[in-house]
């Protein structure tokens, strides 16, 4: 799918808005400052686009954003996430590979609709997304306790919660827009009662990590894949939560029982293996938040670019 697989599309954005803990706007300069782009390119060979700069996107930060329909921040969610949509959109239209580091997982909206525009654009083809986290980050506004907006991509992305106004999301449409067929979870644990109903109702397959202690995550990857279908373009969206705190310790909502690095790189290199890889994201690694002195957050960075090395070809031979 990729006309250039050899060309990297990087899109670094530091933004928090999409829940209340600072901090994770800091990681994509914490995670190439620890050399994630220098091993991209000079081991993995890649050619990089768009690594010049880190957005933060303050100019888009209203200074009065009040709740809408109990979303938090959602001017500032939706305007960055729009922009987002564009660099995404931008960097796949030319064939690319697209690299996004965020950011927490609210910069998912922006990167999956800019990647389905370009694709459905680019060969009229529908994008199937793996989500991988220990949350499902699909409730509506109406279901959210939190209104945390990084709870909610999910349900934007596949139209179960839509707006008409233009600066609560309205800017989404059809063309950036995935089916609920096409989605797949991998690593669910902490997913809210409303979730659970919405996940129910649309039968979206998911993975939680009962499935992976029940079938092994070789047998899960086999499975995921089937119900994507081979020769599907694919998104891979990783929240670092998925990982067990023990490897990921410095994220905004770290939950026990989770992935092994092991399993988390694993299902990274199966995803490439496909051959199918259009988009990658990696969101929610906080860096100021850090168990035991820092080292919670260099072991965090460095589980990041392990999954994301993994997800980009490392491991083949
Ligand atoms: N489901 C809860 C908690 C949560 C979702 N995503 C994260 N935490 N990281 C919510 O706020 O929607
Ligand atoms: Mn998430
Ligand atoms: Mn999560």
């Amino acid at each position: 799918f990729l006309a250039h697989p050899e060309d990297l599309g990087i899109v670094a954005v530091g933004f928090s808005g999409g829940q209340g803990k600072p901090g994770v706007d800091a990681a994509p300069t914490a995670l190439i400052e620890s050399g994630l782009l220098d091993q991209l390119r000079d081991e993995l060979g890649y050619n990089l686009h768009g690594h010049d700069a880190v957005h933060n996107y303050t100019d888009l930060v209203p200074a009065q954003d009040p709740p809408h329909r109990g979303m938090k921040n959602p001017r500032a969610v939706s305007a960055v996430t729009r922009k987002i949509a564009d660099q995404v959109y931008a960097q796949a239209r030319e064939g690319r590979l697209v690299l996004t580091l965020g950011g927490d997982h609210s910069v998912a909206i922006g990167t999956i609709a800019g990647s389905a525009k370009a694709i459905r654009e680019r060969l009229g083809r529908e994008i199937a997304v793996i989500w991988v986290d220990a949350h499902a980050d699909i409730n509506t506004p109406e279901t959210s306790g939190s209104g945390n907006i990084h709870g909610m991509p999910v349900s934007f992305l596949t139209g179960l919660a839509r707006e008409e106004k233009e600066e609560f999301f309205g800017w989404l449409k059809d063309e950036h827009r995935i089916s609920v067929k096409k989605l797949v979870y991998i690593g669910l644990r902490d997913v809210d009662a409303g979730e659970k109903r919405i996940l129910r109702e649309n039968g979206i397959k998911a993975f939680s990590m009962f499935d992976i202690d029940k079938h092994g995550i070789g047998r899960v990857m086999e499975m995921a894949l089937a119900h994507i279908g081979s020769d599907t373009p694919i998104h891979l969206s990783f929240d670092v939560d998925a990982l067990d705190p023990m490897w990921a310790p410095s994220t905004g909502t770290p939950v026990r029982g989770g992935l092994t690095l092991r399993e988390g790189d694993y299902i990274c290199e199966v995803v490439h293996q496909t051959g199918s890889l259009i988009a990658v994201d990696l969101v929610e690694v906080n860096p100021r938040l850090a168990p035991e002195n820092d080292i919670g957050a260099h072991e965090t960075v460095r589980a990041g670019c392990s999954l994301v090395r993994c997800a980009l070809g490392e491991s083949l031979l």
